[in-house]
C-alpha cells in the first residue's frame, strides 16, 4: 500500500509464527474444555440411566478472551509467552458444573479426577472452607491431554463445581460486586455474607429432604 513502510520479511515471519502459536494454544484450550464437558455429560447420562438420579443440573463452558488473558497476565506479572501463560494463567479454559446436592459435587469430582489421563493440579475446596465473604464452590484445576496435528498437549482446565444455591449466591454477589466496582458498602457486604449462610442452610435442608424421601444422598 502506498505510504506504508514495508516490514522486514523476518518480522513478518515472526509475527505470523506468534499468531499461529497463539491460535493453536487457544484451540487447545477450547478442545480441552470440550473434552472435560463431554466427560461430565457421559457421567451425567450414566448416573441418570443406571442410578436413576441426575447429579448435574447444568454445565456451562467458556474460554477467556485474549483481552482478559493479557489483562490478567499483566496484573500477575506473567510473561506473554505460551509456556508462561500455560503455567500461570490456569483459568483460560473454564467449565462450571451445577449440581443439586453437595454430595453430588463430591461424587462427580471423584469420578472425573479418577480418570487415568486426567492430572489434578490444584483443588480449592471453598465448600469445606468458604471464602470470608461466604463464597462456596469446589474448584479443580486439572490437565487433560489434547491431540493436535503437531502432537499432544496437556491443557489446564479450571472446573468449578457448585450447587444451585451456591450458584444463585455467586451470580448475585458477582452482579453487586460489579455494580459497586468492587467497593461494596459494609452493610451490604454483611447481608451478602448472611445470604451465603442461608444458602448453605438451604443445601442442608434439601439434602435432608432428599434423604427422607429416597433414603440416601
Ligand atoms: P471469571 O470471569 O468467573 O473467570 P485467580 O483466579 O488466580 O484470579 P483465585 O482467588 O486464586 O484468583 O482463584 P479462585 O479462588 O479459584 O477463584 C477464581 C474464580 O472463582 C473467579 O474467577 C470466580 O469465577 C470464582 N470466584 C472466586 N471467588 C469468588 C467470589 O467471592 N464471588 C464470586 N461470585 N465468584 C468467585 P474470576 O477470574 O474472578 O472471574
Amino acid at each position: 500500500m502506498s505510504g506504508m513502510p514495508e516490514l522486514p520479511a523476518e518480522d513478518v515471519r515472526r509475527f505470523a509464527q506468534i499468531r499461529e502459536d497463539f491460535t493453536r494454544m487457544m484451540l487447545g484450550y477450547r478442545f480441552g474444555m470440550e473434552q472435560v464437558a463431554t466427560r461430565l455429560e457421559i457421567l451425567r447420562e450414566e448416573f441418570a440411566e443406571l442410578h436413576l438420579d441426575n447429579p448435574i443440573e447444568h454445565i456451562s463452558t467458556r474460554v477467556k478472551s485474549p483481552e482478559s488473558i493479557i489483562e490478567k497476565a499483566g496484573r500477575q506479572g506473567v510473561e506473554l509467552e505460551i509456556e508462561a501463560l500455560r503455567e500461570h494463567i490456569t483459568d483460560i479454559a473454564g467449565v462450571r458444573v451445577i449440581c443439586s446436592f453437595v454430595a453430588d459435587v463430591y461424587r462427580l469430582v471423584d469420578s472425573l479426577t479418577a480418570q487415568a489421563d486426567i492430572t489434578v493440579r490444584v483443588v480449592k475446596d471453598y465448600i469445606a472452607n468458604p471464602k470470608p465473604n461466604g463464597y462456596r464452590s469446589l474448584h479443580v484445576i486439572l490437565e487433560i491431554p489434547v491431540f493436535l496435528s503437531s502432537g499432544p498437549v496437556q491443557v489446564p482446565v479450571e472446573v468449578q463445581f457448585r450447587t444451585v444455591a451456591m450458584d444463585f449466591w455467586a451470580s448475585t454477589e458477582h452482579k453487586i460486586f460489579y455494580k459497586y466496582e468492587g467497593d461494596v458498602p459494609p452493610h451490604l457486604r454483611q447481608r451478602i455474607t448472611d445470604a451465603a449462610v442461608t444458602a448453605a442452610r438451604m443445601d442442608e435442608e434439601m439434602a435432608e429432604l432428599h434423604r427422607a424421601v429416597h433414603g440416601t444422598d
